[in-house]
């Protein structure tokens, strides 16, 4: 997996084809939030469902427990450049809580706790691309990193991967969220280096 390459200053890493452009490597966990931590306790947890017709339907935290569980383990990319490689978590996919959902939306806005949101286009969030993670490393997710929940969409820069989530509004427009609002591009793909507006 690791490949090292004798280097002048001693260890180094080789360049990689899993680091996207304009992105380095960290071991440590950074943690970005805009505001403060909010501290939800699990017995009022819920996440909800809106569809673009203000339909709702919502989970409560042992009825996100009750569904299937996947241990994910991915490469994730923060537009400050940070990349941190086989990160571990468990959590509910979003092809089960999108399952028997109607709709015609193309588009998804993320809210949570604290007031944070960012959209998405669905397809996005579907076929095994974006969880609900609850857990990493093997532990409860620390507050600090999303928990309870967040969203985790890897294959995106880190902004869209919501902390302290507590729902999905499928929208028929793509509805800019927090940063996307302030300079972030809409869909920021960490492969074309989708970082700004105008990217
Ligand atoms: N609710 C909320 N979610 C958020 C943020 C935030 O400020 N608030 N920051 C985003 C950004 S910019 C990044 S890079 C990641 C950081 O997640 P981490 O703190 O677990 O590293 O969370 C994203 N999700
Ligand atoms: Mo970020």
């Amino acid at each position: 997996m690791a490949t090292f390459s004798p280097g002048f200053g001693g260890r180094r890493r080789a360049a990689r084809d899993d680091l996207p452009p304009g992105q380095y490597e960290t071991h440590d966990f950074p943690v970005l939030s805009y505001g403060p931590t909010p501290h939800v306790p699990r017995d009022t947890w819920q996440f909800t469902l809106t569809d673009e017709n203000g339909a709702r339907r919502s989970w409560s935290w042992q009825e996100l427990l009750d569904l299937p569980q996947e241990d994910i383990t991915v490469d994730i990319h923060c537009v400050t450049k940070w990349s941190k490689f086989a990160t571990s978590w468990r959590g509910v996919s979003l092809d089960v809580l999108l399952d028997d959902v109607e709709t015609s939306a193309d588009f998804a806005v993320a809210h949570s706790y604290g007031g944070y949101t960012t959209n998405l286009p669905l397809d996005d969030l579907l076929d095994g691309k974006a969880w609900i993670a609850h857990g990493y490393d093997g532990q409860d997710l620390e507050p600090e990193h999303g928990g309870p929940a967040r969203l985790l969409v890897p294959h995106l820069y880190f902004w869209k991967s919501a902390k302290w989530v507590d729902g999905l509004r499928l929208t028929t427009t793509d509805e800019p969220g927090f940063w996307e609002t302030n300079g972030y591009h809409a869909y920021g793909d960490p492969w074309r280096e989708q970082r700004y507006w105008g990217d």
